[in-house]
Parts: C-alpha cells; sequence; structure tokens
C-alpha cells in the first residue's frame, strides 16, 4: 500500500476511533483563528484544604468531586458546593487583585463557566488557555480533558468528543502552591499571581486543520525564503497554499506522509529592523481554512563582540520589563497592557527589551513586533531549582519548548534565555547545557543567552564574568547590582573589567530601588536622587567594558513582590522601576534616555 493510502488510513481510523479529549500540539496563531471567546465572568470557589479534589482519606475523588458541577436535584440531596451561585470573576486576570482575601493565597481555586455550542459535523473544537498559574486541571462537561504543568505558556485540548449540542461547561482547578520542585521554584522575587491569567477560547477547526506553519529566511540568505505548514493530521497529498501578496509570491503546495508541506522560493523582502519593522501578510489556505499572519524577516548573529543585525553592528538599547499591569497592578495580560508598557519602552530610547521572567503574552511579543523592539524572552529557570531533579529539568525543557514553538515566527525576538541568576555547581552545568542543546537544535536562527552573576576583587577593583555556562551561549549576560546590594558607587565606577569572552556582552540587569516622589540626599537609599546617581556610575563603569553590546537595566516599572516589605518605601512593590506603579517616571528614567540618545548619535 502507498503511504499517501496509508496516512489517510490512519486519519480516518483517528476519527472512528472517537479519539477522546486530550492534549494536543498547540494550535499556532491562535487569534487568527475562528473561535469561541470564553473570556468574562466565571464562577469560582476557594479551595484551600482541595475539599473538591480530595476524599477524606485525601484520596482523589474519581467522581464527587467539584468538576461534576453537580446540583442537589432534591431537596434530600447533600451537595455542599454550588458552582452556580459561586461569586463571579474575570477571566482573564489573577485572583490576587480582584478579591482581598485571595492577594496573599496560594493554593487552590475551581473556576466554572457555562458555554453554548451550536455543534456542526466535520468540526474540531479545540480549547484553548494562553497561561493558566500554575497547576491547571481541566474538565469539560465532568469529564477531565487533561491537565497542565507551568504558568506562563499556552496550552489546548480537543475537546470534539465531550460537547454537545446546547448547553455544556468546563471547569478548571487551578493550583498556584509553590514547590522545591517547581519551575520557577519556591524562592522568587515576583508575585505568584494565581489564576487563568490568559485568554480562554474554543477554537473552531475543520476536521482537518492547519495546525503550525513556520517560514524565515534560508539560511540566512536575504533573497530566498523557506518554510512549512503542517496539517493536525499526517496526511500526504493534501492542498495547501501561501500567498505573500507584497513579494508577489503565490505557491500552491502538497503535503508529504507527515502532514507537511514545504516551502521555499526566491524573494527579497525588506527586512525587519527596529527603524522599520517591516511585516509581510501571509495567507495560508486550505479548502476551507483561511489564516493570514504577518511576518518579518531578518537575520541575527555575532561576530567576535559585536551583534549583527541584518549584518550591521547593533547596539541592544534595553529595558527589562515584568507582566505586571501597568496603573492598576496585577498581572498584565491586554493589548492595552503590553502598549502601554512599550510605548513606555520606546520613550526611554530603547530598541530592545527583555522579558523577565517568563515567557510573557503573545500579544505583549506581537506589539513589540510592530513597534520595532527587539526581543530577549525567557523560562523561568531562576535563582536554586532542583537541578538533580530529571521532572524538573523535563519541567524546564516543557516550557523552553512551548516558548520555542509559540512565538517561532516572531522576527522580533532575537534572544532565547534559558536561566537567571543561577549557583554554579556539576548538576546545574547539566541541567543548563542540556536546555542550551535543546533549544539550539529546536531553532538555531536565534541567539542563547544566560543572565548571570559576577564575583568581584575588591583590592584589585575587578570584576570578574567567568562561568563555566558561558560556552554554551552566543552571548555574555550577567546581572549586577553595584551601588545597591554591593559596592560604592565611586569606588567602583572605574572598575577593570575581566570577561575572558570573545562573545558580545549584555548587562542583563542593573538598578536601585526608589520611591517616586521621595526625594533628599543623593545618598539615602530608595530616594529618586540616590537611582539617579546609581544609575550615572553604573553607567560610567559599563562604558569600560570591551565589546559591550546591550543594556537591560532593571527594571520599567515598579512590580508587586512579596520579597518587598518596607513599610511606607516598598509595600510588597520592588521599587526599581524607573517608572512608579502609578506611571510617574522618576529621575533615573531620564538619565538612561540620555545615555541612550548618546548612544544613538555615536552611531552615525
Ligand atoms: C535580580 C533578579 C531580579 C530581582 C532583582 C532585584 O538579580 O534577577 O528578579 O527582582 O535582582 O530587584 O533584586
Amino acid at each position: 500500500m502507498n503511504k499517501k493510502k496509508l496516512s489517510l488510513i490512519s486519519m480516518l481510523l483517528l476519527i472512528i476511533l472517537q479519539i477522546p479529549a486530550k492534549e494536543i500540539p498547540l494550535v499556532s496563531s491562535i487569534y487568527q483563528r475562528s473561535y469561541i471567546s470564553l473570556n468574562g465572568k466565571w464562577n469560582y470557589v476557594i479551595d484551600p484544604l482541595e475539599n473538591g479534589y480530595y476524599d477524606y482519606r485525601l484520596q482523589p475523588f474519581k467522581t464527587a468531586g467539584f468538576f461534576e458541577n453537580k446540583k442537589a436535584q432534591d431537596p434530600s440531596d447533600l451537595v455542599e458546593y454550588n458552582l452556580d451561585t459561586s461569586p463571579l470573576m474575570n477571566v482573564p486576570s489573577d485572583w490576587n487583585s480582584q478579591d482581598e482575601q485571595l492577594f496573599f493565597y496560594e493554593g487552590t481555586v475551581w473556576f466554572k463557566k457555562d458555554f453554548p455550542i451550536e455543534k456542526k459535523t466535520g468540526t474540531r473544537y479545540v480549547l484553548y488557555f494562553g497561561a493558566v498559574n500554575y497547576d491547571a486541571k481541566v474538565y469539560v462537561n465532568g469529564k477531565k480533558v487533561g491537565e497542565h504543568i507551568g504558568g506562563y505558556t499556552p496550552f489546548n485540548f480537543d475537546i470534539t468528543e465531550v460537547i454537545h449540542d446546547g448547553d455544556n461547561f468546563v471547569v478548571v482547578k487551578v493550583d498556584n502552591k509553590r514547590h522545591k520542585d517547581n519551575v520557577p521554584t519556591v524562592n522568587m522575587d515576583w508575585w505568584n499571581y494565581g489564576g487563568i491569567t490568559r485568554e480562554v477560547m474554543i477554537a473552531v477547526l475543520p476536521e482537518t486543520y492547519i495546525e503550525d506553519y513556520s517560514f524565515q529566511l534560508k539560511d540566512g540568505n536575504t533573497d530566498q525564503l523557506t518554510g512549512w505548514i503542517k496539517l493536525n493530521y499526517p496526511i500526504a497529498g493534501q492542498t495547501v497554499s501561501v500567498e505573500i501578496p507584497e513579494l508577489k509570491v503565490k505557491q500552491q503546495l502538497r503535503t508529504d506522509e507527515n502532514g507537511k508541506a514545504w516551502f521555499g522560493c526566491k524573494a527579497k523582502p525588506v527586512l525587519w529592523t527596529p527603524e522599520h519593522p517591516k511585516l509581510y501578510e501571509f495567507r495560508l489556505s486550505k479548502e476551507n481554512e483561511k489564516i493570514t499572519d504577518e511576518i518579518g524577516f531578518r537575520t541575527i548573529c555575532t561576530e567576535g563582540k559585536k551583534i549583527l543585525l541584518n549584518g550591521k553592528h547593533v547596539f541592544l538599547r534595553g529595558i527589562s520589563i515584568h507582566e505586571e499591569a501597568p496603573f492598576r497592578s496585577g498581572r498584565a495580560w491586554s493589548r492595552e497592557d503590553a502598549v502601554t508598557l512599550l510605548t513606555w519602552a520606546k520613550e526611554l530610547g530603547c530598541n530592545y527589551v527583555r522579558l523577565a521572567h517568563y515567557p510573557h503574552h503573545e500579544t505583549m511579543v506581537r506589539e513589540a513586533e510592530k513597534m520595532g523592539l527587539m526581543v530577549w524572552s525567557e523560562i523561568p529557570v531562576y535563582w536554586t531549582i532542583s537541578w538533580e531533579n530529571p521532572a524538573t529539568y523535563k519541567n524546564a525543557e516543557n516550557q523552553l519548548h512551548d516558548m520555542i514553538y509559540r512565538d517561532k515566527n516572531r522576527c522580533a525576538i532575537v534572544i532565547w534565555s534559558i536561566a537567571n541568576e543561577t549557583p554554579h555547581s556539576e548538576a546545574r552545568d547539566r541541567f543548563l547545557s542540556n536546555l542550551s542543546a535543546y533549544a539550539c537544535n529546536m531553532d538555531n536562527t536565534r541567539l542563547i543567552s544566560m543572565a548571570m552573576e559576577t564575583t568581584r576583587n575588591p583590592e584589585t577593583k575587578t570584576i570578574h564574568m567567568e562561568d563555566s555556562m558561558n560556552e554554551y551561549v552566543d552571548i555574555i549576560s550577567f546581572n549586577q547590582y553595584m551601588g545597591w546590594y554591593w559596592g560604592n558607587m565611586t569606588e567602583w565606577a572605574n572598575a577593570n573589567w575581566n570577561i575572558p569572552y570573545d562573545k558580545p556582552v549584555i548587562v542583563s540587569e542593573f538598578g536601585g530601588g526608589a520611591l517616586q516622589g521621595l526625594h533628599g540626599d543623593s545618598n539615602r537609599k530608595f530616594t529618586e536622587e540616590y537611582q539617579e546617581e546609581l544609575y550615572k556610575y553604573n553607567l560610567q563603569m559599563f562604558d569600560r567594558i570591551s565589546g559591550l553590546s546591550g543594556l537591560s537595566p532593571w527594571v520599567l516599572v515598579d512590580f508587586r513582590s512579596p520579597r518587598r516589605q518596607l513599610p511606607g518605601i516598598q509595600d510588597f512593590f520592588n521599587r526599581k522601576g524607573l517608572i512608579s506603579d502609578s506611571g510617574n517616571k522618576k529621575k533615573a528614567f531620564y538619565i538612561m534616555k540620555s545615555y541612550y540618545e548618546e548612544k544613538v548619535k555615536d552611531k552615525r
């Protein structure tokens, strides 16, 4: 039997066997598909003892859990919960900023949403979550459809077989308890916002649909494009087409036995740059499906100590950003949030943002791309995680995979970063070198980095940046807090640097706290004047680094952190922002801005 027939038969078998609901490969670019939004008000039940999940012997319920969404049928029935009459909360959003009693809460909350469906034949229904922090167990009409671990990446389930025409409901058990073996681990410097923090939608797709696609320059040649389109079934001989109207490209392709169709053509696109962030409309289609997307092209590589964007030396004028909502605090999730944050970055003079310390919302990356901001994207392998635990490694690798998978078509992303401030050990080295190899293997068109730490010799006033992991990165990057956690500013401003690698260097963090509006002596911590001074001296110090290729000061906006308790000053905010949580710029903002203005002039 030929391959084409075989794959057709396997597809038919899959349909006939009525695959139960399950996690499936991510439907790429979900926002470009037709979908039913489940955003809005969801009922929620706070369940600190996980009473809705375990029985009194602490055995998981097979039935009788809250996921059943049971209703008393008769006044004598005992049902000790009611998802319908429980309070309502906005989804997407975090629970901490929506209900006072959940501000510090870490544990389980149940969510429920009813949704009507007009179920059509020949259609697949895919339930998609942009992100749920941290452990999500998902049930549709009382049946478990899957579970997802990790708070910052999307996932989806094929729910076609568990929904019916008419009224349906979805229940999600969300648990954000911290555990030592998780990624991130128990210790971190940001708020562990719980909940369904990004959009929920049901993609309505044809039985055979375009699952994923990728387009880019071929091997860095600026006059050749390459790419592929993949269907959800391994079925050969299907026709798919690609059109890029502006480049006058139109091709019909045939899938191979893996359901993948390969694309290649000669074309000379205008390259994406921060000054001219050119994107091309792509139209992908199959007999009963059409997707449009915007994709840009650029090359990124290093040459000795330089970073080259489209073959030209570029200095990364950056800023670090947490996914913290401007003005209202809480987890940022909307397009408006993204645009506000990125507009501030542009105002600062940036051509680059470090999206710390986990994959941000897809919209954030897309908006950065449109606005001409290069992006560093990272996974929450942060501080001291369980290096020895294979499950922790697998978890980190999954998050890395999901980050790269989601954003592979985003030309704005130039750096994948896989760790932040990790302590030396053999186990760590194994862990990180494996992650680095994994990232390179999955995507060799971007640069790899890890934010490291320096050591200092106070006698010789030398700062050393040496780490065995630097062998596995394209860019040497490190965080350092001279003038805040260590060192006298005037003494260290002319420090010597020992960075013995022929690779570009980025200072991935530096900074200090200031309460916006608190003025005083420039040697008094937490005044705007202290922060201003700290920026001046640090910048002087960095200018002495040979091969300095970029900076991403810590951080654009003050963000919530349970580690920051100083009353009247911090009040659970990390105050290292150049902008306050209420959106006011601090003095140091303007120091950084004029430094970047000079950098732009230098280039001319
Ligand atoms: C760091 C961390 C960052 C913290 C920052 C600080 O080095 O990477 O997550 O928030 O320092 O403010 O101490």
